[in-house]
């Protein structure tokens, strides 16, 4: 298939690129760079030695003998381009990544809060009127969350794939209606992808696009069978207080020698899949798209859900890292029970990795090989959800310094 990946030059677009291109999809990368200065905004690097695009792109020619093709393109700012580039390109699928992603960043400050909106929106918003302006009819897969459902929403009931079944009452009896979770999100970039979501609804159901919405849960891990194939295709491992997510930042702690960061009690349950796991359901959601005129179609992107407390004790257990429970510097709950329903995934052949089998090898060579790049000043958490929240910034002296 011809696949257009927007952001394709991020943390999970550019092994998804890989691997699709590997699969033998003909590939072109859109992307404004935009991670990257955002890195050097907050003044802090991948722990990997992510190479510039143009590097990685020659790179995979030469590992692969396959060309990626590149477009520096803003998505939410550069409208008429946008079209051109569908034009030219004629996408069977497009796979949509391009959004302002850490839901830390997005609560940092009012310019970050705005930027995100606008980005995020925005970019959803252009792609999808331009589908309808060119009238190309490709599949779309977009990368949501699994935190549009919020967390304890519905106790121990299994969050479904996008739609509940519900009752309403009427004079004449109960009529059952399919409706859309209820959207609950817990940041303001949780906030877009709430908005997305009513935006697919819309230009599936005015103008039949075909869109799959992917509610993925937290991506750990770094490398997939093709980033591994030459020193240059490395992916980004980001383990800053803003972008680095749970389980890597934890993974990243313990090898330098760092107190695992557990917000509060870590009671907070959450989703998780693999990176190459979600290469794969990329593939899987872009060949088994809906039909045009049908609802958007969702999964839930995930493999397994972990207790954050539970990861910091595994970790901890494999490494002999100190456990620090610290102020938590987001508004959320504490405990939360997290059942999650991912049926259309296993039905369609994905083979999850789950923890067990794929923790030790990250430790061991990743994060382990590149310890000597990481700043532990970045590692605390500081974004806060409100004003005046404590943080775990009065402990940093209590807190035993980095072994790098
Ligand atoms: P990332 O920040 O590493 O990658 C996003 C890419 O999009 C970057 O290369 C960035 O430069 C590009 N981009 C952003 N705005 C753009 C714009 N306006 N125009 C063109 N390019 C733009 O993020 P990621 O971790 O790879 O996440 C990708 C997607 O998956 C996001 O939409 C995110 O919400 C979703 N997701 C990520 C995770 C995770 O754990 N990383 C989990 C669930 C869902
Ligand atoms: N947490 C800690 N210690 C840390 C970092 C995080 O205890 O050092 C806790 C957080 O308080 C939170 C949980 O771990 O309760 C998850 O935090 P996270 O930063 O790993 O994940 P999150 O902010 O939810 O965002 C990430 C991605 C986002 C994606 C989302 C999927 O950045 O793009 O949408 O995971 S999900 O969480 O399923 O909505």
């Amino acid at each position: 298939m011809r696949v257009l990946v927007l952001g394709g030059d991020g943390f999970c677009g550019w092994p998804t690129s890989l691997y699709l291109s590997d699969r033998g999809h003909d590939v072109t990368i859109l992307d404004n760079l935009s991670r990257r200065n955002i890195d050097n905004e907050l003044e802090v690097q991948s722990l990997t030695p992510i190479r510039p695009v143009g590097e990685r792109l020659r790179a995979w020619h030469e590992v692969s003998g396959k060309q990626i093709g590149f477009v520096n393109l803003d998505l939410a700012a550069e409208y008429d381009r946008l079209v051109r580039v569908l034009e030219d390109l004629r996408p069977e699928a497009i796979v949509h990544f391009a959004e302002q992603r850490a839901a830390p960043y997005s609560m940092r400050s009012v310019p970050a809060k705005r930027y995100t909106v606008d980005n995020n929106v925005r970019a959803t918003h252009n792609l999808l009127v331009a589908l309808v302006e060119t009238g190309i009819d490709a599949a779309l897969a977009h990368l949501g969350t699994m935190g549009v459902y919020g967390y304890g929403w519905s106790g121990s009931a299994p969050i479904p794939e996008g739609y509940l079944t519900v009752k309403v009452p009427t004079p004449d009896g109960d009529l059952e209606r399919e409706i859309l979770h209820p959207a609950n999100p817990g940041s303001v970039y949780h906030m877009t992808k709430t908005l997305d979501q009513l935006m697919f609804a819309f230009y599936a159901k005015n103008d039949g696009l075909r869109i799959t919405d992917l509610h993925q849960g937290i991506v750990w891990g770094t490398q997939t069978d093709q980033t591994v194939r030459d020193e240059r295709l490395i992916n980004r491992f980001d383990y800053d207080g803003d972008y680095g997510t749970v389980l890597n930042r934890f993974l990243m702690q313990a090898a330098i020698g760092h107190p695992l960061t557990v917000h509060g009690s870590g009671g907070q349950t959450r989703a998780f899949i693999h990176i190459r796991d979600t290469a794969r359901c990329i593939e899987i959601a872009i060949t088994n798209p809906p039909l045009a005129g049908s609802a958007v179609m969702v999964l839930n992107q995930i493999t397994e859900t972990h207790r954050v407390a539970d990861l910091a004790k595994m970790v901890s257990e494999i490494t002999g890292a100190e456990i620090a429970n610290l102020p938590n510097p987001r508004r959320e709950a504490d405990e939360n029970d997290l059942v999650v329903r991912n049926d259309q995934f296993l039905a369609l052949g994905l083979n999850p990795t789950t923890l067990s089998n794929g923790l030790l090898e990250e430790v061991t060579e990743v994060a382990g090989k590149y310890k000597h790049r990481a700043d532990p000043t970045k590692i605390i958490a500081r974004s806060v959800w409100r004003k005046g929240m404590e943080t775990a910034e009065d402990l940093i002296t209590e807190l035993p310094a980095a072994d790098n």
